[in-house]
């Protein structure tokens, strides 16, 4: 169902018909509440043609769930997690205790408390266990972030995350450009 949403989403990317190759990125979430914001992070790995999946799996209601999936998923090649929650955000911190690979926490902005509480939950995780944590809300730089880990051992990878920086600084130099100076 989330692939699904997922797809919708990303209605310009859902004509591709092309058969899915094995998932790189595994991107979670506790819960669909939380897809508006994680599309951003799939988004952004299929620009780079970066196999990824998309789960919803929560720390509270699914424990044993998100056991399984973070325990089996450096055996099934996934290479770096993406994992997204609001609240009391814990699902990160978990999944990065379970599984030796990198973790990306994304605090979702879904309470009362404007995200702080998320940010907090994720950001503070204790010494021996680490979770790359981004801005409130950035998914996209969760995705690109995990693009830079990929291309430690990927140049090809690398080279298309050297050409996305130089692009931006083209539109950056483009816009100053048009300023009536
Ligand atoms: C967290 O609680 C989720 O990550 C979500 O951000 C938040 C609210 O979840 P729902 O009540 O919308 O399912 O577990």
């Amino acid at each position: 169902i989330v692939e699904a949403r997922l797809k919708s989403m990303l209605r310009e990317d859902s004509k591709n018909d092309q058969p899915e190759a094995a998932p790189r990125v595994g991107i979670i979430m506790g819960s669909d509440s939380d897809l508006p914001v994680m599309k951003d992070a799939a988004k952004v790995l299929r620009e780079f043609n970066v196999p990824a999946e998309v789960r919803i799996v929560s720390a509270h209601r699914t424990p044993e769930m998100m056991f399984s999936y973070a325990s089996s998923a450096r055996e099934r090649g996934i290479q770096v997690i993406i994992a997204g929650a609001g609240g009391a955000a814990h699902l990160p911190g978990m999944v990065a205790a379970l599984t030796p690979l990198p973790v990306i926490g994304v605090p979702v902005r879904a309470s009362t408390l404007d995200g702080l509480d998320s940010l907090l939950s994720i950001v503070q995780m204790p010494r021996g266990v680490p979770v790359a944590t981004v801005a409130i809300n950035n998914a996209t730089n969760a995705g690109l972030l995990a693009v830079r880990l990929l291309g430690i051992s990927d140049i090809d990878l690398q080279a298309r995350m050297a050409q996305y920086q130089e692009d931006r600084r083209d539109e950056v130099l483009v816009k100053d450009d048009k300023l009536e100076k």
